[in-house]
């Protein structure tokens, strides 16, 4: 029987005992010794972790003991005196204050969190034994969380990086975290180069200067001399260094990973999961504004969109290979720099998972998550990638170092959801009282229990059976790994032009930064065994001299599905249009709550701009706080072209917000390549800012009518309008 207690304030669950315990002592015997207090068998994650809610309303102030604290002040020898040592209040305040911070993550420091629910399409069981993919409609707790990499805790959201996608499945056979990214290839191929990569990347150790950028010298200089970091960098600088939103970018698990049947069958698979709300990315004009303007602009639009029940979601699917064609596709299966091109094996979905609860607590939830790619279920096998190899031990190290001991894996937030039994015992904040005295295998003081689980179970993990692992000790690169040219080029052959020349543009900046001459003429080096065209244009830039061909690696060939820019989304759900209006004309109030009304079925929220808030609330937002990186298209209303006009620094309104700043929005926007518009009178607005109204993207109607409202949603839908960014040539 399970009763709920109020224990200190937290709500606790306890459980009394239903039958005889086989507790072996005498003495325990004799006690009636609860069934296990933490064996809940909980799908719900929200309904688990109510158990450790700590709810302070209506409460008193107490000791961390519990003692209630009758005042606030220190306590003083005197009016005027000294503060006592012998103040535990103080102390004890003060010192839980000065002990707050664990260690950030050494990589991925920045992230957002949110739980959610991932729901399998059907029984995989003829594929994988794993339990939460037993079931067509199964549904399994998950919580995510999505980070960029280099910066620090307090870095901007909008730093161009490499973003970190972990997934926690709270499966009824244990957890099973994907500690995947973004972008579906890493920059080396054996984990022994990690600190190096990171030590590379991480800001220069003298200054610690750039924070949370790779536009310095030690990058560019450890990419030139490991080119196999050129396909993710390729990736990273091409637009998914820098995504719209958490709710548009994608995940990848990277590593070639086996599911394995009940009956021993194995294959290897690699994972993806796809946005359901489409893939976008800023341009990076604007995601550099936006890291000065709203430097938590992802993790704000992810938590404001769980908060408005806009929940994303993602579909979770697998490429599957035999195990027999690992080096079939031309390169190593093992090797985490390379795609496996959809062309040649496409995309199984197994189901889909949505995010729908922000967590109550950042760092109880998000700080304190402990991913580790060895949280594997049944069902599920590793490769030899020496990538993936070398992760298994580093996760577990890095917890131990955050976390400062073994027990962190008893944190609310990372507890399985099932019953779990060994014989791991004691460490700095053990949280359970273990009843059995019998802390061995075998054992038969305790009956033996915990019992191996195919003794009682039948099953437990298990590796493929088909894996075989032979072969004298190496300490060298395989060779199958050595080709690592040839992929960033069919990455760069498969962009369309526009996104072409924004990899280009990114890498000029890039490489700008860079002192070293060495460092610039190797990196070029490396690029020129890419392709020669782009080598030259980033060369011409940099003051290098404009390479030969080095075509040993050149070739045409291009795969589907590895941009980001130029496919319309698939929803525009959560999206935001700024309507600039004007308090001193109450028609363009009125415009700006039409288009509300009109699209708030489409689930787009719709801000109003004016000089300053009113007493109605008709007007959501002032023009000295907004910016086009608010917006993902922006309208100016009628009336509000009074705001435009060329002397408009002299207009009386013009003391409400700094000079210019309406004219500012549109032409940012403009030039972001979102959809911008006009209503009625508003169309002048246009051409005094200098965009022509016949531009694509560019919307113009007498009033907020049907077809005007479709326009803006098809814009969105569109998302960027690429014939706004010049190209070389
Ligand atoms: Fe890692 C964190 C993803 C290679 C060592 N990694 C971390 C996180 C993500 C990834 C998403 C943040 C998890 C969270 O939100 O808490 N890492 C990857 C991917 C890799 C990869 C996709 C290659 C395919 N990582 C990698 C290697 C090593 C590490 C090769 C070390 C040998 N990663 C770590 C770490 C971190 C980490 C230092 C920092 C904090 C943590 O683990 O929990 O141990």
């Amino acid at each position: 029987m399970r009763t709920t207690t109020l224990l200190g304030g937290a709500i606790f669950l306890a459980a009394a005992a239903e039958a005889a315990c086989p507790m072996m002592t005498g003495e325990l015997n004799a006690r009636d010794i609860p069934e296990n207090p933490h064996a809940f068998d909980r799908r719900d994650t929200e309904e688990f972790l109510s158990q450790f809610y700590l709810n302070d309303s209506n409460s008193y102030l107490t000791s961390d003991v519990g003692g209630p604290i009758a005042d606030q002040n220190s306590l003083k020898a005197g009016e005027r005196g000294p503060t006592l040592l012998e103040d535990f209040v103080f102390r004890q305040k003060i010192q839980h204050f000065d002990h707050e911070r664990v260690p950030e993550r050494a990589v991925h420091a920045r992230g957002a969190g949110a739980h959610g629910v991932f729901t399998s399409y059907a029984d995989w069981s003829n594929i994988t034994a794993a339990s939460f993919l037993g079931a067509a409609g199964k549904e399994t707790p998950v919580f995510a969380r999505i980070s960029t990499v280099a910066g620090s805790r307090g870095s901007a959201d909008t730093a161009r990086d490499v973003h970190g996608f972990a997934l926690r499945f709270y499966t009824d056979e244990g957890n099973y975290d994907i500690v995947g990214n973004n972008i579906p290839v890493f920059f080396i191929q054996d984990a022994i180069l990690f600190p190096d990569l990171i030590h590379a990347v991480k800001p220069h150790p003298v200054n610690e200067i750039p924070q949370a950028a790779t536009a310095h010298d030690t990058a560019y200089d450890f990419f030139s001399q490991q080119p196999s970091s050129l396909h993710t960098l390729f990736w990273a600088m091409a637009g998914h260094g820098i995504p719209r939103s958490i709710r548009h970018l994608d995940g990848f698990g990277i590593h070639t990973f086996r599911f394995v049947t009940d009956d021993g069958a194995s294959k290897l698979v690699k994972y993806h999961w796809t946005s359901l709300q489409g893939r976008a990315s800023l341009v990076w004009e604007e995601a550099q504004a936006a890291a000065g303007k709203n430097a938590d602009y992802l993790r704000k639009d992810l938590y404001d969109n769980i908060a408005a029940g806009r929940f994303p979601e993602w579909e979770l699917g697998v490429q599957i290979i035999d195990e027999e064609d690992q080096l079939k596709y031309g390169f190593d299966l093992l090797d985490p720099t390379k795609i496996l091109p959809v062309e040649d094996v496409p995309i199984t979905p197994l189901g889909k998972f949505q995010l729908n609860r922000n967590p109550y607590n950042y760092f109880a939830e998000t700080e304190q998550v402990m991913f580790q790619p060895g949280h594997i279920v049944r069902g599920i096998d590793f490769s030899e990638d020496p990538l993936l190899q070398g992760r298994l031990f580093s996760y577990l190290d890095t917890q131990l170092n955050r976390n400062g001991g073994p027990n962190f894996e008893q944190i609310p937030i990372n507890r399985p959801r099932v019953p779990f039994h060994n014989n791991n015992r004691d460490g700095a904040g053990q949280m359970f009282i273990p009843l059995n005295p019998a802390a061995y295998s075998p054992n038969t003081l305790n009956n033996g229990s915990p019992k191996q689980a195919n003794e009682t179970q039948g099953k437990g993990f298990f590796s493929a059976p088909k894996r075989k692992v032979n072969g004298g000790l190496y300490r060298a690169t395989s060779p199958t790994f050595a080709d690592v040219w040839s992929q960033p080029g069919l990455f760069y052959n498969s962009l369309n032009p526009t996104e072409q020349q924004f990899l280009i543009n990114a890498l000029r900046f890039e490489l700008s930064n860079i002192q070293s001459d060495v460092v610039k003429n190797n990196f070029i080096i490396q690029i020129n065994r890419v392709n020669n065209d782009l080598a030259k244009r980033i060369a011409e830039v940099i003051g290098v001299a404009a390479p030969e061909p080095d075509s040993t690696y050149y070739h045409h060939n291009k795969t589907s599905n590895v941009g980001t820019f130029g496919t319309p989304l698939k929803k525009i759900d959560g999206l935001t249009v700024g309507v600039l209006a004007t308090v001193s004309d109450n028609s363009s109030i009125t415009a700006g709550q039409t288009l509300a009304k009109d699209l708030a079925s489409s689930n787009v929220d719709v801000v109003v701009v004016a000089e300053h808030l009113t007493s109605s609330g008709d007007v959501s937002a002032t023009y000295s706080q907004s910016d086009a990186t608010s917006f993902d298209a922006v309208i100016v209303a009628p009336g509000a072209e009074a705001l435009f006009s060329k002397n408009s620094t002299s207009n009386t309104t013009v003391t409400f917000y700094p000079a210019g700043r309406p004219a500012e929005i549109l032409v940012d926007a403009f030039r972001f390549g979102k959809p911008v518009g006009a209503v009625g009178s508003a169309d002048s607005s246009l051409s005094t800012v200098g965009i022509n109204a016949s531009r694509s993207g560019v919307y113009t109607s007498d009033s907020v009518d049907d077809s005007f409202v479709s326009d803006v949603k098809a814009g969105l839908k569109a998302f960027k309008f690429l014939d706004r960014f010049a190209l070389d040539h």
